[in-house]
C-alpha cells in the first residue's frame, strides 16, 4: 500500500501533458494566404534585429507540415497541444475584415488534433501584433483593448466548442519589458514613458478578451505569465529591497492586476514621474474571474541592488550553478517556491505549467537517428518533480506543456538557440525526435509514475 505521503506526490489524474509552440516562431509563411504583416516579420527584417539575420520566413514550415506535426504529437502521445494564432492571418489590418483562409488553417489544425485525441490550448497573443495596428500605435493606443476583443470574438465564434482552453496573452511582461522598454524585440522601442501604457493597455485588452469570451464562449479562458523567483544576493536592507522591486515589477505586476485589481505599490517607485494615474474603472475592466492561470517558468534570479534602468537591481551569477545555453540558471526549487507564492496570494486558481524547457547543445543526429540531449532530460525531470512536490503542497496543478515541441525560432536569438524535444534540420524540414521527446513520452504514458 503506497503510504499517504507517496499517493499524494503523484500527477493527478486527467493531468494535462503536452508541449507548446507559438505562430511566429514556427509557422513561417507568414505572408501566405491574404495575411498581412505582424510586427515580428517587420521586425526580423530589420537589419541587425536578430541574430544571424534570421527571420520567421520559413521557421519550421508548420503552415505547411501541420498535418505531420500533429501525427508527431499523436507518436508522442501527448494529451494536449499549446499553439498559438497569428492576428494578421486572421484580420490583416488587425481589425475589420476577416481573412478566411486564415482562419481555415487554425480551424483544419484544431480538426486534426481532435481527431488525434489532442486536446488544444489556443494562445490570441503571443506577440505578433498586427503591423497595421503598430501603426496607429499599438498597445499605445487604447483603442486596442477593443480591438482585442474583437479579434478574439472573430475566433470565439469559430472556434469555441472544438477549442476549450484559451488564452488571452502569452507573457504581457516581456511584450512590454522587451518591446517597449528595452528594445530588443518587436516594436523595439525604448521608453521608461511608454512601458506602463503599454502594459496597461495589455491588461486592458486582456480584461475586454475575457469580457467578450463571456459573451460568447462556454468553456475556459485564462492568462499566461512568466513568472522568475527573486532571492536576495545578501541579507542587507538594499539587497532585500532590489528583490521588492524586482519582484513586483515582473511576478506581481500582471497577476495583481487581472486578479487584485491594482498594481503593487513599488511601481511607482520604479518608473517615478513616468508611472501614471489610472481611473478605477481600467481596473474594474480588468480584473475579470478567470478559469486558470498559465505559468511559464524557466529560470530565477539572484539579486542585488545595483544602478541599473529603470530597476536599480542586477542578477548576480551562481558560482555553483548550473546553466543552459541561453545562460539560465537552472533552479527546479524556484517552481516550487512560487507556484506555492501564487496559490498562497491568488488563491489556488487552477493552474497550468504552460512552458517549462531548456536550449542546450545538442550533437548532431547520430547514426540511427538519434540525439543524445541529456541535460534537457535532467531539466525536464527535476523540473516535474519540482511540480509534484508544489502538488505535494496543496497547489491546483492541472497541466504541464513542455517548451517546447520543436526547435523554433527563438525570437532575437533566431535559430541559434534549440528547445524542442523534437530537432528541425532547417535545411530539409525533417524531424527527430530528441532522447528528451522519448524520455517524456514515457512520462506522458505513465501520468508521470515514470519520473
Ligand atoms: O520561445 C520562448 C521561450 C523560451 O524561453 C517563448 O515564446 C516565450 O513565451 C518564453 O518567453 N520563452 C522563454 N523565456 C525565458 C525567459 C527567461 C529570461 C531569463 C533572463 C535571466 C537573465
Amino acid at each position: 500500500m503506497p503510504n499517504s505521503a507517496t499517493a499524494s506526490a503523484r500527477f493527478p489524474d486527467g493531468f494535462l501533458w503536452g508541449a507548446a509552440t507559438a505562430a511566429h516562431q514556427i509557422e513561417g509563411s507568414p505572408l501566405a494566404d491574404g495575411a498581412g504583416p505582424s510586427i515580428w516579420t517587420r521586425f526580423a527584417h530589420t537589419p541587425g534585429m536578430i541574430v544571424n539575420g534570421d527571420t520567421g520566413d520559413i521557421a519550421c514550415d508548420h503552415y505547411h507540415r501541420w498535418k505531420q506535426d500533429v501525427a508527431l504529437m499523436r507518436e508522442l502521445g501527448l494529451k494536449a497541444y499549446r499553439f498559438s494564432t497569428s492576428w494578421s492571418r486572421i484580420l490583416p489590418e488587425g481589425t475589420g475584415r476577416v481573412n478566411q483562409a486564415g482562419l481555415d488553417f487554425y480551424s483544419r489544425l484544431v480538426d486534426e488534433l481532435l481527431e488525434n485525441g489532442i486536446e488544444p490550448l489556443l494562445t490570441l497573443y503571443h506577440w505578433d501584433l498586427p503591423a497595421a495596428l503598430d501603426d496607429r500605435g499599438g498597445w499605445l493606443n487604447r483603442d486596442i483593448a477593443q480591438w482585442f476583443a474583437e479579434y478574439g470574438d472573430v475566433l470565439y465564434r469559430a472556434l469555441d466548442g472544438r477549442v476549450k482552453k484559451w488564452v488571452t496573452l502569452n507573457e504581457p511582461w516581456v511584450v512590454t519589458d522587451g518591446g517597449y522598454l528595452h528594445g530588443a524585440l518587436a516594436p523595439g522601442h525604448r521608453s521608461k514613458y511608454e512601458t506602463p501604457i503599454a502594459t496597461h493597455n495589455l491588461m486592458r485588452a486582456h480584461g475586454a478578451a475575457v469580457q467578450a469570451y463571456r459573451a460568447t464562449g462556454k468553456h475556459e479562458i485564462g492568462l499566461v505569465v512568466n513568472i522568475e523567483p527573486k532571492y536576495p544576493a545578501s541579507d542587507s536592507a538594499d539587497d532585500a529591497a532590489a528583490v521588492k522591486r524586482a519582484h513586483a515589477y515582473m511576478n506581481e505586476q500582471y497577476l495583481d492586476a487581472a486578479l487584485l485589481g491594482r498594481y503593487p505599490p513599488e511601481l511607482k517607485d520604479i518608473f517615478g514621474d513616468a508611472w501614471p494615474q489610472w481611473p478605477q474603472e481600467d481596473f474594474d475592466l480588468i480584473r475579470q474571474k478567470l478559469d486558470f492561470i498559465g505559468i511559464n517558468y524557466y529560470t530565477r534570479s539572484v539579486t542585488k541592488a545595483a544602478q541599473s534602468y529603470p530597476l536599480d537591481a542586477a542578477v548576480v551569477k551562481q558560482p555553483l550553478g548550473t546553466y543552459t545555453e541561453t545562460g539560465w540558471e537552472v533552479f527546479p526549487q524556484g517552481l516550487v517556491d512560487l507556484l506555492v507564492w501564487a496559490k498562497d496570494r491568488y488563491g489556488n486558481i487552477p493552474t497550468y505549467i504552460t512552458e517549462n524547457g531548456a536550449a542546450f547543445f545538442d550533437p548532431p543526429v547520430a547514426e540511427g537517428g538519434r540525439i543524445r540531449d541529456p541535460l534537457r532530460i535532467d531539466y525536464l525531470q527535476k523540473h516535474l518533480g519540482a511540480i509534484r512536490q508544489a502538488i505535494a503542497a496543496g497547489c491546483d496543478i492541472r497541466g504541464y506543456m513542455v517548451w517546447s515541441l520543436l526547435d523554433n525560432m527563438e525570437w532575437s536569438l533566431g535559430y541559434s538557440k534549440r528547445f524542442g524535444i523534437v530537432h528541425v534540420n532547417y535545411g530539409t524540414q525533417e524531424r527527430t525526435p530528441k532522447d528528451s521527446a522519448h524520455y517524456y513520452s514515457k512520462i506522458v504514458a505513465s501520468n508521470g509514475a515514470s519520473l
